[in-house]
């Protein structure tokens, strides 16, 4: 009797541990957003702001809709474009990422823009992010990127 009670204790723990691994494997596809070589440029002395640089892929049409770090008193998207020879920065409210289409966010062009750094970024620092997305339906998840980095004078194709 003990026995049976053992094995049907063990296959109780199992089914619960089952349930949860596949809640968790939803969880992910779900969000099913893959981010790389995210990096940002050293910071002057005084400079009080930094555009961090990365690669999207979305597994299905999703938007990114904001962004975090506790390096920072703000964060957003930004895109740069040339206007009439002068280079002008404006927000990105949302910014769609398309299934299975890699976005990138690089020097000259599109950004997550960090305000108000809070010490300055340092070669080598992993600088934390949190990007939060919105997939169909309007469901909403973050995902945790890390920033590497680089000097200063680091260019887009720098390793
Ligand atoms: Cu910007």
């Amino acid at each position: 009797m003990k026995v049976i009670q053992d094995v049907v204790g063990r296959c109780v723990k199992l089914g619960v541990l089952i349930v949860m691994c596949s809640v968790f494997q939803t969880a992910t596809a779900a969000q099913g957003v893959i981010v790389k070589n995210a990096w940002a440029r050293a910071t002057a002395p005084g400079q009080t702001t930094a555009s961090v640089y990365m690669e999207i892929v979305s597994a299905t049409d999703t938007v990114l809709i904001g962004a975090g770090s506790p390096r920072a008193r703000s964060a957003g998207i930004h895109d740069m474009r040339t206007e009439g020879g002068v280079m002008k920065m404006r927000a990105v409210p949302k910014l769609a990422l398309p299934a299975q289409k890699s976005v990138k966010l690089a020097p000259g062009g599109l950004h997550v823009m960090l305000v108000g750094i809070k010490r300055p970024l340092r070669e080598k620092d992993r600088v934390p992010l949190e990007l939060t997305i919105e997939g169909a339906g309007g469901s909403k998840s973050t995902v945790a990127v890390e920033a590497e980095v680089r000097p200063i004078t680091a260019s887009p194709h720098a390793h």
